[in-house]
C-alpha cells in the first residue's frame, strides 16, 4: 500500500517504519504525505492503542529531503514545510500516545519528527543534531519551537546555531530522550513503554497528552482550568468507574478501547 513506509498493526500497536534505507530515510514529499496518510488512519482507529515510530536500517530519519530541496523554489520549499508541520502537528496532536523507537541518525528533520512523538527511546548508537544552518537554512518542521520547549533556550540556540551532532547519552542527558537502550533492545524496549501505556484506559492517556500539551503553552491560571475540564472528561468515563472498581476489588481492570 505504501512505498516510502511500512505500516502494520499487532496486539493494539500501530508500527510505522520509514522505509528508504538508501537515502537515509530522508523525508521527501512522498514519505510525508504517507506518514501523513498512515497517522490519519491511527487517528480513528479503535484497535491501536500506542504508536512506534522507527526507522529502517542506520537512520531513524536524516533530515528532510536535500537532494529534493536543492530542486525547490522558495514557494514550492513553503509548501513542503508546510506539509511537514502538518504532518508534525498531526503526530503531536492525534489522541494515541506515539513513541519515536531513534534507531540511528535523527538529524534536521528527523531530529524535529522524533520531537513530535510523545515520548523518545534512543537507541546508544543514535545520533542527534539540528545541522541546517550548514545548509544556509534553518530547522523548518517545528524544530525552532520543540527543541527550545523540550531542553530549554539556551540549548536550543546551541544546538542549532553550532549544527553539532550529539550522541544518544548527551541527547539524553540535556532531556531531548527519555530513555536509552541497547541497538538490539530498541523496538522490545519501546514495545515494552507502549503495551505498558496500552494497559491504561485509553480515556485517560488520551486526556492525559491532551491536557499537557495545551496546557504547556497556556499561562498557569488558564492551564489549571484547563487541567480541571479534561479531568472532568476522565472522571465521567466508564473506565474511571472501572478502573476503581478493579483496585477496590483487587482484580484487574478491563477498559475499554477507544
Ligand atoms: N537528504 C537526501 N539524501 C540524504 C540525506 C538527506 N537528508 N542524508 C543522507 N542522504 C543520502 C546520501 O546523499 C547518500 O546517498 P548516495 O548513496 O546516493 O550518495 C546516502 O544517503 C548515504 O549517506 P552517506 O553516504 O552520507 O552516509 P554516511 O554514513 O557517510 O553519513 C549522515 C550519514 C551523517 C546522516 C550524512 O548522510 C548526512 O550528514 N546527511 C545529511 C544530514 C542533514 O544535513 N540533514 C538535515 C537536512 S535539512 C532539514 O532536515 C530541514 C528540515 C526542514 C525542511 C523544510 C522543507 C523545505
Amino acid at each position: 500500500m505504501y512505498e516510502n513506509i511500512k505500516y502494520e498493526i499487532k496486539e493494539n500497536i500501530a508500527y510505522v517504519t520509514i522505509n528508504r534505507p538508501k537515502a537515509m530515510n530522508a523525508l521527501n514529499m512522498d514519505v510525508l504525505t504517507e506518514l501523513y496518510d498512515a497517522f490519519t488512519k491511527i487517528e480513528t482507529d479503535k484497535d491501536v492503542l500506542a504508536v512506534i515510530l522507527t526507522g529502517e536500517g542506520k537512520a531513524f530519519v536524516a533530515g528532510a529531503d536535500i537532494a529534493q530541496m536543492h530542486q525547490l523554489t522558495a514557494l514550492e520549499g513553503r509548501q513542503m514545510m508546510i506539509m511537514g508541520h502538518k504532518v508534525m502537528n498531526l503526530i503531536e496532536n492525534i489522541e494515541k500516545p506515539v513513541i519515536a523507537a531513534v534507531n540511528g541518525f535523527a538529524l534536521g528533520g528527523g531530529c524535529e519528527l522524533a520531537m513530535a512523538c510523545d515520548i523518545r527511546i534512543a537507541s546508544e548508537k543514535a545520533k542527534f543534531g539540528q545541522p541546517e544552518v550548514g545548509l544556509g537554512i534553518i530547522p523548518g518542521f517545528g524544530g525552532t519551537q520543540r527543541l527550545a520547549r523540550l531542553v530549554g533556550k539556551g540549548m536550543a540556540k546551541y544546538l542549532i546555531m553550532t549544527a553539532e551532532m550529539i550522541p544518544a547519552s548527551e541527547a539524553y542527558r540535556i532531556g531531548l530522550v527519555e530513555k536509552i537502550s541497547a541497538p538490539e533492545e530498541l523496538i522490545a524496549e519501546a514495545e515494552k513503554v507502549a503495551k505498558t501505556i496500552a494497559s491504561k484506559a485509553p480515556i485517560a492517556i488520551a486526556t492525559a497528552k491532551t491536557a499537557i500539551n495545551n496546557g504547556y503553552d497556556m499561562d498557569m491560571k488558564s492551564a489549571s482550568k484547563f487541567e480541571i475540564e479534561t479531568f472532568t472528561a476522565a472522571f465521567g468515563s466508564e473506565d474511571k468507574t472501572e478502573g476503581m472498581a478493579a483496585f477496590l476489588e483487587k482484580r484487574a481492570p478491563e477498559f475499554k478501547n477507544k
